[in-house]
Order: C-alpha cells, then sequence, then structure tokens
C-alpha cells in the first residue's frame, strides 16, 4: 500500500519544498547592483574638510560631520546645493556620484573636493 494516496500526497509535498528552497535561495534583487551605495566622511574641523579632497568611485553618500565649535556649510561652489547650516556636532549628508566642489559660505576659503574616479 506504498503507492497509496499518502505518497501522492508526499511527492506534491515535496515539490511544495523544493519550490520554497528555490524561492528562498533566489531571492529577488533586480537593481541591487545599482542601489549599493557606499559610505565616506568628510570631518569638518579646524575650519578645514578633512580629507579636502575625497576620491569616490561609484555613488557614495558622503556624511559631513561638523566637529568644530562654530557654524558651517557644504555649498557647491555653483550653489546648486547646499547643506543647511550645521552647528557644533551636527551631521549632514548627501549622495555623490560624480566630483563636485564645494565650500563654506559662512567662510569662504574652507573648499573641499569630490573626485569621482569612475
Ligand atoms: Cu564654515
Amino acid at each position: 500500500m506504498w503507492e497509496g494516496c499518502s505518497s501522492k500526497k508526499m511527492r506534491s509535498l515535496v515539490w511544495i519544498m523544493v519550490a520554497l528552497l528555490w524561492l528562498g535561495c533566489h531571492p529577488s534583487h533586480p537593481n541591487q547592483q545599482t542601489t549599493e551605495i557606499a559610505v565616506d566622511t568628510v570631518y569638518i574641523r579646524g575650519l578645514k574638510f578633512i580629507p579636502d579632497t575625497l576620491f569616490i568611485s561609484g555613488p557614495t553618500r558622503v556624511v559631513f560631520v561638523n566637529q568644530d565649535i562654530v557654524v558651517h556649510n557644504v555649498t557647491q561652489l555653483d550653489s546648486a546645493w547646499a547643506s543647511p547650516n550645521l552647528l557644533a556636532g551636527d551631521t549632514w549628508s548627501k549622495i555623490f556620484d560624480r566630483s563636485a566642489n564645494y565650500f563654506c559660505t559662512l567662510h569662504p576659503t574652507m573648499k573641499g573636493f569630490i573626485r569621482s574616479q569612475q
């Protein structure tokens, strides 16, 4: 009586398990390659961006950390984008995928550069 109804049920159960395993092993990440973003940090200290030149390869979230006791901001040279004013201890981040030149409008001698190596 091995070839009875219970064996058929068993076989379909096995197929369901195989299907679930296959789905589990092949999760769909359609845009994984393009959405992977590196993270890097630029410190603002002593009226300087450190490092003043940050090299990126691919989309990178750059976190600016104001470690000074005075207010700073991060503004593209042509003002295409700008951070809010960052108080002491504040952080602000932006995703870069190309080179950029930026400065602090409150201290125009403070300059920083993002250089894309792609
Ligand atoms: Cu400043």
